[in-house]
């Protein structure tokens, strides 16, 4: 096949359900489902669709989103609707125990709405990465993308930060199913607990989270360096805690020692990355600093060790930067260069403030919050724990 600066080109099949752009949230709430269809709109604007093979599914059935979640939650994603819920009675009861329409504590909004068609968007997003998932196990692809998917904090038995079904950990038990170790990256600005707890324990496989983590952020107490698997997954759950204002330099001086340790010590046969995009620079949630080149330098990273990959979407709430860097990352997966000039198409007015350019600037002036000592501190953690699965 042709050759281009990363490598050779890969087989890469795509998924895109124009039934997801649709989903409401709510108008207040920051997960804007219509990011991924700009996305879509960006990826034909670039002709990045001639250069990929379209996955045609169904959505997922309740029992292949059984195989991870709990039936009676299961039941209640199928069932309830923001009529129901309002009426206030058993349904409501039933959906805030599932944490599905809970209030913070503390003030007013609600993470996990009852919206309007969620079990279509459920079935719906995680079909997506279990297309994605099969196309790799089949062979017919090398590289798969779902950027509707990467709900990385979804629970067997509730919702939790945006998420419903954790169509991640369906997709990796897929893959468990021809591929004997899966490797789990996660750079989305959060931690992908609902990940990591789903295999905490298992020797197969591992999951490497890098996230933000200061006072009150999502979520609280978890993905700690100290947090390293319990029984036969001791070590093969690697944690690696940032502070705010991590810049493209910083992070790679993190990501690719680590990952390249990881790649050796665990000898995965597939990849899952879940690439997040509320890790960029301006996003209205995170408060790192990267650049999609950034942002996509772990995409490559990644690819460059040539084995199955997955990649999913996840966060991302500056719409126009997600939508962006998701467009960018198919032309990586794909092994093509593509002009930094956006070209002309229905959202092109949302990328004016970035002079309808893909790579838009990073904010100046951001304090990094990572210093030399913080990093290397991490950094000698994570490697050590690393060791302990050296053969
Ligand atoms: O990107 O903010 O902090 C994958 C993902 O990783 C919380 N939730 C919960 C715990 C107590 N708080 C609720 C109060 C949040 C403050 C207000 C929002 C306003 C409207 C809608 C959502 C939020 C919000 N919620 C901001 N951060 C949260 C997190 C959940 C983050 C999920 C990240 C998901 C898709
Ligand atoms: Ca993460
Ligand atoms: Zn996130």
């Amino acid at each position: 096949s042709q050759s281009c600066p990363d490598g050779p080109k890969r087989r890469v099949c795509y998924y895109y359900d124009r039934g997801i752009a649709g989903v409401d949230y709510g108008e207040d709430h920051v997960m804007v489902p219509r990011r991924v269809d700009m996305a879509h709109a960006l990826i034909r604007s670039y002709g990045l669709l001639g250069d990929m093979a379209r996955l045609r599914t169904r959505p997922a059935t309740a029992d292949e989103i059984s195989s991870f979640h709990d039936e009676g939650y299961v039941g209640l994603l199928r069932d309830v609707t923001p009529e129901g819920f309002a009426a206030g009675g058993e349904m409501t009861h039933a959906a805030k125990g599932f944490n599905v329409g809970a209030f913070a504590k503390d003030d007013r909004s609600v993470d996990n709405p009852p919206i309007a068609g969620l079990w279509d968007y459920c079935r719906r997003y995680a079909g997506g990465s279990l297309a994605a998932a099969r196309a790799l196990v089949s062979g017919e692809a090398e590289i798969a993308i779902n950027w509707s998917g990467g709900l990385h904090h979804a629970c067997r038995e509730r919702a939790s930060g945006f998420c419903y079904v954790n169509d991640i950990v369906v997709a990796i038990h897929e893959l468990l199913g021809r591929f004997r170790r899966v490797l789990y990256v996660d750079i989305d600005v959060h931690h992908g607990d609902g990940v990591e707890t789903a295999f905490i324990d298992s020797a197969r496989v591992m999951t490497v989270s890098f996230h933000q983590r200061t006072k009150n952020f999502f979520p609280d107490g978890k993905g700690l360096v100290e947090h390293v698997g319990v029984g036969d997954g001791q070590y093969r759950a690697v944690n690696v805690p940032l502070n705010e204002g991590m810049d493209d330099q910083g992070y790679h001086g993190l990501f690719r020692p680590i990952m390249a340790k990881v790649m050796e010590v665990f000898q995965p046969e597939a990849i899952v990355m879940q690439c997040g995009g509320d890790s960029l620079s301006g996003d209205r949630l995170g408060n790192q600093n990267l650049s999609i080149a950034g942002h996509a330098q772990c995409v490559r990273f990644m690819r460059s060790y040539n084995l199955p990959l997955l990649l999913l979407g996840g966060g991302g709430y500056t719409v126009n930067h997600v939508a962006a860097c998701w467009c960018y990352e198919t032309a990586v997966a794909i092994g093509k260069e593509i002009d930094d000039a956006i070209p002309v198409h229905c959202y092109d007015s949302y990328y004016r403030s970035q002079g309808y350019k893909l790579h838009y600037p990073v904010a100046k002036g951001i304090k990094n919050d990572n210093t030399d000592f913080h990093v290397t501190r991490t950094m000698s953690i994570v490697m050590r724990n690393l060791t302990h699965l050296e053969a």
